[in-house]
């Protein structure tokens, strides 16, 4: 069998790891918090991809229209024989997007905690575009995984949108970038949507619309604890807040409780005060620059960055760490 049958072989789909752990945890610590990756179980997935057609949240359509028009331009960058590496893609619409103005790609690998996407979008992937292995892994893509074995001869262009690294903080998103360089290896490419700093009333709106759309993706964190972990959480007794921190260039969500209450999760009873919060997510935004500081001091070497004023894309090349020194790479 060749290396591209190969990798159209149906792949086992790991299961995601220890979802009631890290809940408790957050639950437990002071001041309580929980992970933002969780936020995407099947209904949050839904319910992010409404909000990416809100009016107020502008990061998706500005990414959007950032790489279509200039598909060109960042396909000019690709390898000859590449493969492209998904961090985080919950569809692949922006992919597409990359996919359908570089045509030395070969090999198309999303990795995502959540498999809920990632099949059915594969097999679309799949008919769209003939020419493609698709290889879809479920991990959580800021850990180490292993990558296909039918991509080790083929150079590797890594691909991480939607301003996911502005989840992390900003000495996490160094570790992260410092991770992907040793996962894609020496002189490859990272092409990375980061949201920019802006008007700090579009960026309050963006995460306060008026559907409350992002109100209910927020609330949704504890109605999936009630499903997954038979948590009682009573949603009416929780409320969407979220600010954005111009110190420290982030929005900041979080659920506050609107009175003094006690919730149980698999025999653990968790308190909470009047008014007190959980922190969801941190959400960093950065100027074109700021990012490319971080970026360097991550071993990545910023090649250019586009950009409609709201958001960009930039594109990097890896110099801090040879291949062959990647663990778990073979
Ligand atoms: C997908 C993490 C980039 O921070 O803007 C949207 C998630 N949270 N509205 C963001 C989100 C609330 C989003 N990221």
């Amino acid at each position: 069998m060749n290396v591209q049958a190969a990798l159209r072989e149906p792949q086992p789909l790991e299961p995601p790891e220890s979802f009631a752990a890290d809940i408790l945890a957050g639950l437990t610590a002071k001041p309580k918090q929980l992970p933002p990756k969780y936020f995407y179980d099947s209904i949050g997935s839904a319910l992010f991809e409404r909000i990416t057609q809100l009016p107020e949240y502008y990061p998706t359509r500005s990414e959007l229209s950032i790489l279509e028009a200039n598909a060109p331009a960042i396909a000019s960058l690709f390898p000859p024989h590449c493969a492209l590496i998904e961090f985080g893609a919950g569809s692949s619409r922006k992919a597409r997007i990359l996919l359908g103005a570089a045509a030395t790609v070969e090999v198309y690998v999303p990795v995502d905690i959540s498999g809920d996407f990632l099949q059915k979008d594969a097999a679309q992937l799949r008919r769209d575009f003939l020419h493609l292995a698709v290889h879809p892994l479920v991990a959580d893509f800021t850990k180490a995984f292993e990558m296909p074995p039918g991509i080790a001869p083929l150079a590797r262009v890594g691909f991480f949108p939607g301003s996911t690294i502005g989840n992390f903080e900003p000495h996490e998103a160094a570790k992260f970038l410092r991770h992907a360089g040793t996962m894609l290896g020496f002189g490859s490419l990272l092409l990375i949507g980061v949201d920019l700093i802006k008007d700090q009333k579009a960026l309050f709106r963006a995460y306060n619309d008026a559907e409350g759309v992002t109100a209910q993706f927020n609330l949704n964190l504890l109605a999936r604890i009630n499903r997954e972990l038979g948590a009682n959480f009573n949603l009416d007794a929780f409320e969407h807040h979220a600010c954005y921190n111009g110190e420290r260039n982030r929005i900041e969500m979080y659920l506050a409780s609107t009175k003094r209450q006690k919730v149980r999760i698999n025999g653990t009873t968790i308190d909470f005060r009047a008014g007190e919060t959980i922190h969801t997510e941190n959400s960093y935004k950065y100027t074109i620059e700021s990012f490319q500081a971080l970026a360097r001091g991550s071993g990545w070497s910023p090649q250019k960055a586009w950009t409609d004023g709201l958001f960009a894309v930039h594109a990097l090349t890896f110099e801090g760490a040879s291949k062959e020194g990647a663990p778990k790479d073979k």
